[in-house]
């Protein structure tokens, strides 16, 4: 079976981690990943600390499994949510949108294994030198906020800075990118947008439908004057953020207000026309709504049948 040392060091049993994203990944979501066999992650986005702490909680009676909590380090409440982190001993953390250098030795102590996302072989370099468990990283494919590089491009030249674990993350969504990403030298992955169309994901129906719906090309980026860029799936949002964008000026403020509270609007009120339906690259591959389960089971049988037939290759 599909097994690398990512699994013994997380106490998994398969290299897949699902993505901690803000407003969608609930404590729902990652207890039926971490009880298939993968790792679940709450995402506490911008979420108050004490919300997050409920989210663990529950987390907490729907498995006895070890689960993460993805720390987005741009949030206004990034201490407090750390200071819970630290309370209730969460296994792991992954962290996204910057550097978690300055929490990483506290959270060493209290025995939390700290998983940075990372978007450059710089920050990749930096992180790997503070004895972090494992890397995720992220290519432009993602959803969500994202960096420059490609997945194919970055994973290798990751995996060829640091000597510590890689994970490969954006535009995986079925066996082929699991194979491939293990290829690259990646010992395991995180999957996002397919999880949003997990029937344990207590997103609105809308945003699930949104992604079912959408084709290759719908999943675009906006907001990159700001330095934050964003992908979402096209809808009346990401037009009206266009236009402001490609205006002669920028009207910061008027961007500022659109998205401010635009994924909260998608992913629980399912207004996915005016909110921020954030997803992958892959949005067009997913095709309708399954268990984390099933999803799990078929990315672990399509990338073994890949490997098994590559290792036959003449
Ligand atoms: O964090 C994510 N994805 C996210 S966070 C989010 S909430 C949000 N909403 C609006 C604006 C900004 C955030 C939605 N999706 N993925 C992990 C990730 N981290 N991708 C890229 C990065 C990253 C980028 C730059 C990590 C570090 C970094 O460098 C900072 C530094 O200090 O060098």
């Amino acid at each position: 079976m599909l097994k690398t040392e990512l699994c013994t060091s997380l106490g998994i049993e398969y290299p897949i981690l699902q993505g901690g994203m803000a407003w969608i990944a609930t404590g729902e979501l990652a207890a039926a990943v971490s009880n298939a066999g993968g790792l679940g992650i709450i995402g506490a986005g911008n979420a108050p600390a004490e919300v997050v702490r409920a989210e663990i909680e529950k987390t907490k009676e729907l498995t006895d499994q070890p689960y993460g909590v993805n720390v987005m380090l741009l949030s206004p409440h990034v201490d407090q949510v750390m200071e819970v982190v630290y309370e209730e001993k969460v296994p792991v953390i992954t962290t996204g949108a910057g550097n978690p250098g300055k929490y990483i030795e506290k959270l060493k102590e209290v025995g939390t294994k700290v998983i940075p996302v990372v978007a450059s072989v710089a920050l990749a370099k930096r992180m790997a030198r503070m004895e972090v468990e494992a890397l995720i990283a992220e290519g432009t494919e993602a959803g969500g906020h994202i960096g420059e590089l490609t997945t194919m491009a970055l994973v290798p030249q990751i995996v060829d800075a640091v000597d510590v674990p890689v994970i490969a993350a954006g535009g995986i969504g079925d066996g082929r990118g699991f194979a491939a990403a293990l290829t690259l030298g990646a010992q395991g992955i995180q999957v996002g947008t397919r999880f949003v169309c997990a029937e344990e994901c207590t997103v609105h129906p809308n945003y699930k439908q949104a992604i079912i719906k959408a084709r290759d090309r719908d999943a675009v980026v906006t907001a990159r004057s700001t330095g934050h860029p964003v992908r979402n799936l096209k809808n009346r949002l990401t037009r009206k953020l266009s236009k402001l964008e490609n205006s002669q000026e920028v009207d910061k403020e008027r961007l500022e207000e659109l998205c401010v509270g635009s994924l909260r609007k998608a992913a629980r009120e399912g207004d996915v026309k005016e909110g921020s339906v954030m997803a992958g690259q892959v949005a067009g591959m997913v095709e309708r709504e399954e268990t984390a389960a099933e999803i799990i089971d078929s990315l672990l049988a399509e990338a073994n049948e890949i490997l098994k037939e590559k290792a036959k290759l003449l």
